[in-house]
């Protein structure tokens, strides 16, 4: 089938071809896919990222954020980023558990992302879905990451806002600034608040960070509508600057995946360790236009 055709069913609420052009944006077909869609339709579609360390309740917040949203009468995709990796190790279960409520609702798209594939990762496939989403006709892409390398910083590019979720516990608000983690945060929020210790952790977080900070206990539904609460007015406040920087950061990355992929990247580093260049002139050697089969497709 091509992959019009496959647009259109997806835009008329077909799973099932909404789930292949996923696969395509992932695959080295992607730019035939973006291709197909056409310019970017003016649309309020929101991505909400949501990230923050190994089961510190991202999925269980993201299940009461879709809750939300459906009320709302929004279609909803979530997009969860890397779930095999070995920091959630056998989560997708348990989402899946976490998730039932959503499992039959035809107006939630609950998807998979792998993060390090050979077409330039996260930073490449997860822009080109969000066009996709946008374009059959979603609301909100609602994207979770595990916050403790890149994709988190990957994904802040591109979402409005960004939610960190921590937890109660001595340090974790400085262990989260030194991971860079409330960096990329526009809203923070302190899960599991039924537990001791979180007001203290706000007290902590409050030294760390201007974005605001909300408490939550996703389990049990507590600070939902403050949570949502922060994300609409986030949203409001969102300004032409912050969409600048979110746009040179999205760029940057793309770049930089481009970058890391020329092929001529190890022979360059051949030549800097053998002493045939110094690493000034690698890098510029780098940047400069390449030959057509120097890039990976
Ligand atoms: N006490 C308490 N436990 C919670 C709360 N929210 C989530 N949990 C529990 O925390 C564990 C991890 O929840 P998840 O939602 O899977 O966390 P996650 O951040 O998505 O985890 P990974 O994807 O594996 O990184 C589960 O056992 C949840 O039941 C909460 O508000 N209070
Ligand atoms: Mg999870």
């Amino acid at each position: 089938m091509d992959i019009a055709d496959l647009i259109d069913r997806a835009r008329n609420g077909s799973f099932r071809a909404a789930g292949r052009l996923l696969s395509l944006v992932e695959s080295d077909r992607r730019d035939e896919v973006l291709t197909a869609l056409g310019p970017a339709p003016v649309s309020a579609m929101r991505v909400v990222g949501i990230t923050g360390p190994p089961g510190a309740g991202k999925s269980t917040t993201i299940a009461a954020l879709v809750s939300v949203y459906r009320e709302r009468g929004c279609r909803v995709a979530v997009l969860a980023v890397d779930p095999s990796s070995p920091f959630s190790g056998g989560a997708l279960l348990g989402d899946r558990i976490r998730m039932t409520a959503h499992i039959n609702d035809s107006d939630v798209l609950i998807r998979s992302v792998a993060s390090r594939g050979h077409l330039g990762g996260l930073a490449a496939a997860v822009p080109a879905a969000i066009r996709l989403l946008q374009t059959i006709g979603y609301d909100v892409v609602l994207a979770e990451t595990v916050g403790v390398g890149q994709s988190e910083i990957e994904i802040a590019a591109v979402a409005d806002p960004t939610v960190v979720i921590l937890n109660p516990g001595m340090g974790d608000a400085v262990q989260a600034a030194k991971a860079g983690l409330l960096e990329v945060a526009d809203v923070v929020a302190v899960n599991k608040a039924d537990r001791d210790g979180a007001e203290q952790t706000v007290r902590d977080l409050r030294a760390e960070t201007d974005a605001p900070i909300v408490k939550l206990a996703a389990a049990r539904g507590e600070g939902v509508a403050e949570l949502v609460a922060a994300i609409d007015a986030h949203h409001r406040s969102d300004s032409r600057a912050r969409r600048l920087a979110r746009a040179r950061a999205q760029i940057l990355s793309l770049a930089h995946t481009r970058l890391r992929a020329r092929t001529d990247l190890d022979r360059l580093a051949e030549s800097v360790v053998d002493g045939r260049d110094d690493p000034y002139t690698a890098a510029e050697r780098l940047l400069a236009p390449s030959t057509q089969q120097d890039r990976e497709p």
